[in-house]
């Protein structure tokens, strides 16, 4: 895979580029926006129109539309394989998969998180009645392990580590804690099909690891997930959970719910897994693009993937320090109001989301490395349905604002001040 090949990163050419270059061309000051057709952060993969629509038509025809049908089983076939995991059980969404995982798992009581995720991993307990203990993460924005020991109480169960973005967790550390205290270990990793450590891929960690294939997911099938692992009894009672606890005709051996996937869905996730490797390509040049686009950028950091592993480089996340001049919200608002979506993933952090806010205040001072990161990241576009040029452009605005960043901050504030002032004075 090119990934790994050594590339020179040399400064930006932005000659030419549709590019703003004075404060009142800049949408926030009422200007119009450089894109009119929005670029997402999230915009979803969907390749092959005709071999998609080929395999839904076959799917129609065969009248078997889901409970475990042909197509989920090769889809789960395809993905244990690309893992290397001995079983997949194929979902309808990587929430479920959390909350049948946890149950399979046996958690009870307390289970340590990290808050800086998607508000999907503390619900998925909560709902079950299992505390999310909200741990602080370390410079790899993922579960630090060094934090984790002094939340271990009496009524621990185990430890859901997320590999953030498509990071990896320090899943020996987390490992080596769990059998030190007898805790089982899953990881929530949503972001990190196609991802490696050590040369390991995901789906083999822990006790199990669940995968999201939701829309904006590297690989979609557009509402999807699935957990995969070595442990055969462990995938036995995931799939007897997510068949409502079926074990034969009209013979039901223990709670369950509803949490298949579809055949439609898994076709949609087979169309995809055929073009993987195209997608992976297309995120790691975007993923370059993006380095050369952002050196330089002063107070502005691209968070780099270790590129001797496997990755799908589906996220692009940037840093804003305090030397940028900017703040990373007004940097926010300036984008969208340029048509440029940018999203503050995972701010402000679970715990400071209800109903975790209500239930454990004053968690924030256990959290600095993640109230950090909430205040300074934001997610850029990137994915199939981007290219090359917007990237430039998107990299030209950032230097651009960040370089006169003092201005436009100065001149929002008084914007905002007139408003409020002709909002008053009515
Ligand atoms: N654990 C982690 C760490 C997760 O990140 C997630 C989900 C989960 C667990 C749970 O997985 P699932 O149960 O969903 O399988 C989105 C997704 O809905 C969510 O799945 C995902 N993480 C999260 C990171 O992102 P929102 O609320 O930000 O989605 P939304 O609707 O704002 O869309 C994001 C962007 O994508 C927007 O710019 C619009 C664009 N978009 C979205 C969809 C759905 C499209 O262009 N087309 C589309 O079809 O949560």
């Amino acid at each position: 895979m090119e990934q790994s090949a050594q590339v020179n990163i040399h400064k930006a050419d932005t000659d030419n580029l549709p590019v703003k270059s004075s404060l009142d061309e800049l949408g926030i000051f009422g200007a119009l926006p450089l894109f009119r057709e929005l670029l997402h952060v999230g915009r979803p993969n969907v390749c092959d129109h005709e071999k998609l629509l080929k395999r839904m038509s076959d799917v129609l025809e065969s009248r078997w539309l889901t409970n475990n049908g042909p197509q989920v089983q090769e889809f789960e076939r395809r993905i244990a394989n690309a893992v290397g995991a001995q079983h997949c059980v194929a979902m309808c969404n990587a929430t479920t998969a959390l909350q049948i995982a946890a149950r399979v798992a046996n958690l009870s009581g307390e289970v340590i998180v990290p808050s800086f995720t998607f508000v999907a991993t503390a619900h998925a307990l909560q709902w079950l009645g299992i505390t999310p203990v909200f741990c602080d993460i370390d410079n790899t924005y993922c579960l630090d392990p060094n934090r984790v020991e002094e939340l271990i109480t009496p009524r621990t169960t185990g430890i859901i580590g997320v590999h953030l973005w498509g990071h990896v967790c320090n899943v020996e550390a987390l490992g080596a804690i769990c059998r030190r205290h007898n805790l089982t270990l899953l990881f929530d990793a949503a972001h990190a099909f196609g991802c490696s450590r050590n040369g390991v891929m995901v789906g083999r960690f822990g006790r199990a690891e669940v995968l999201s294939f939701h829309a904006t997911k590297f690989l979609n099938t557009s509402e999807g997930g699935a957990v995969v692992t070595d442990d055969s009894e462990f995938a036995d009672s995931c799939r007897a959970m997510r068949n409502f606890g079926f074990s034969g005709e009209d013979k039901v051996s223990s709670l369950g719910i509803n949490g298949k996937m579809n055949e439609l869905e898994a076709v949609m996730g087979l169309t995809l897994l055929d073009h993987s490797k195209e997608i992976i390509a297309n995120n790691w040049n975007n993923y370059l693009e993006y380095k050369i686009g952002i050196l330089d950028i002063p107070g502005v950091t691209l968070i780099e993937y270790d590129e001797k592993e496997q990755c799908n480089f589906q996220y692009i996340v940037v840093e804003i320090g305090e030397d940028a001049g900017i703040s990373r919200d007004l940097l926010h608002d300036l984008f969208h109001a340029e048509g440029i979506l940018v999203r503050r993933y995972f701010s402000p952090g679970c715990h400071r989301m209800e109903p975790y806010l209500s239930l454990f205040p004053g968690t924030e001072h256990r959290l600095p490395r993640t109230e950090n990161a909430c205040a300074r990241i934001l997610c850029l576009p990137t994915g199939t349905a981007i290219g090359r040029e917007q990237i430039r452009t998107v990299c030209a605005l950032l230097r651009f604002t960040v370089e006169n960043g003092a201005e436009i901050q100065a001149r929002w504030k008084r914007q905002l001040r007139s408003v409020a002032e002709s909002g008053s004075a009515k």
